[in-house]
């Protein structure tokens, strides 16, 4: 009877030491700082589809790379939400070397390093054109999003990830302090596996996350039953949208039986400098005509840009609408932007078609 009474003594005192450890682990990651949920982070999908069966060696097979990554460093799952760095000016290309873009340069002592591995990672399917979703509880704001995906013939099984093999695709504006930042993201012709590389320039402090989500487009329009956090379609997530639909018939462009509008103008505002580079947005803005098509030209040298197709010779650049921001109703307007090098770049000249 003494026996039986300690015996279970004992056992409960070790569940209880157990079920401490276990919540301050996940406490640790689920209350500060935040990550892109939707696609989900490479750590981020790892613990959603593991934390709870992390030892289970069916994943060896089932999700190889999740695997790998809970063998290297079980801290990058718990602390999903702390892979970032700070105080690098808005400098990400030069401060995170290629081959490391999706631990952040190896942040926190290479806490991350085991999601730079290539691979089979978990991918969800996404339409091209879809709402990238980030969740930040402790709501620091956001100075903007960035989100890059590789470019079509990068492959992620094979290859390391390098900021070459990366193309902009949108970068939002500032948004309020709030649990959730979204933004609107097209990825044009791509097929196939590819990574979106998200850029969180936090608002508190000079503190930007990296982020490396797995998707496959052009296999169907609705996200994969899976074990991971895609949700499937929501009145929040609607997938392509009116609001940006591609090339379509409605944005013909000029034509000659109509009369040519009353100009544009193009106005430079610089977002954040760094030592041998900058970020700037351009507002181009109609006329009393409106546009039915724009491009600006300017003097300087570009290293990407996006909203915009460029085309460059020697240093001039002209900077020509994309489909869907070709159309601009009499004196509105629309932005574009870029990462140029050198000196800051001038004579912006706007002609409106
Ligand atoms: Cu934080």
């Amino acid at each position: 009877m003494n026996w039986k009474r300690a015996q279970v003594a004992v056992v409960t005192t070790v569940t209880a030491i157990v079920t401490a450890g276990a919540a301050l682990l996940v406490s640790s990651g689920a209350d500060a700082h935040g990550a892109v949920s939707d696609p989900a982070t490479r750590a981020y999908s790892c613990y959603l589809r593991w934390s709870g069966d992390h030892t289970n060696p069916a994943m060896q097979t089932q999700d190889p790379m999740c695997w790998q990554a809970w063998q290297a460093e079980p801290g990058a799952m718990w602390n999903w939400n702390g892979l970032f760095r700070e105080n690098l000016a808005g400098n990400h290309q030069g401060a995170i070397p290629d081959g490391t873009l999706c631990s952040g340069g190896l942040t926190v002592g290479g806490r991350y390093a085991a999601m730079d591995v290539p691979g089979r990672w978990h991918a969800v399917d996404k339409p091209n054109n879809f709402t990238l979703k980030l969740n930040d509880p402790s709501a620091h704001g956001a100075d903007y999003l960035q989100v890059y995906i590789t470019r079509q013939g990068f492959d992620p099984v094979t290859q390391r990830l390098t900021w070459g093999a990366l193309e902009l695709v949108t970068q939002t504006g500032r948004q309020a302090p709030s649990n959730t930042y979204t933004a609107q993201v097209n990825a044009g012709n791509r097929t196939g596996r590819h990574i979106v590389y998200t850029i969180w320039q936090a608002s508190h402090l000079d503190q930007s996350y990296y982020a490396c989500s797995d998707v496959i487009f052009g296999g169907g329009t609705q996200p994969s039953p899976s074990r991971s956090s895609s949700a499937g379609p929501s009145p929040s997530n609607p997938g392509p949208s009116p609001s940006n639909p591609g090339p379509s018939p409605s944005n013909p462009g000029p034509s000659p039986s109509n009369p040519a509008p009353t100009g544009c103008t193009a106005t430079l505002r610089i977002i954040s400098q760094w030592p041998g580079g900058y970020q700037a947005e351009v507002q181009v803005t109609a006329g009393t005509g409106g546009t039915r098509s724009w491009s600006v030209g300017f003097t300087g040298t570009l290293q990407n840009g996006w909203n915009a197709s460029f085309a460059t010779s020697g240093s001039t650049v002209t900077a020509t609408n994309v489909a869907h921001n070709g159309t601009l109703a009499p004196n509105g307007s629309t932005t574009f932007g870029f990462i140029g090098t050198g000196t800051q770049a001038t004579g912006f000249t706007c002609r409106a078609g």
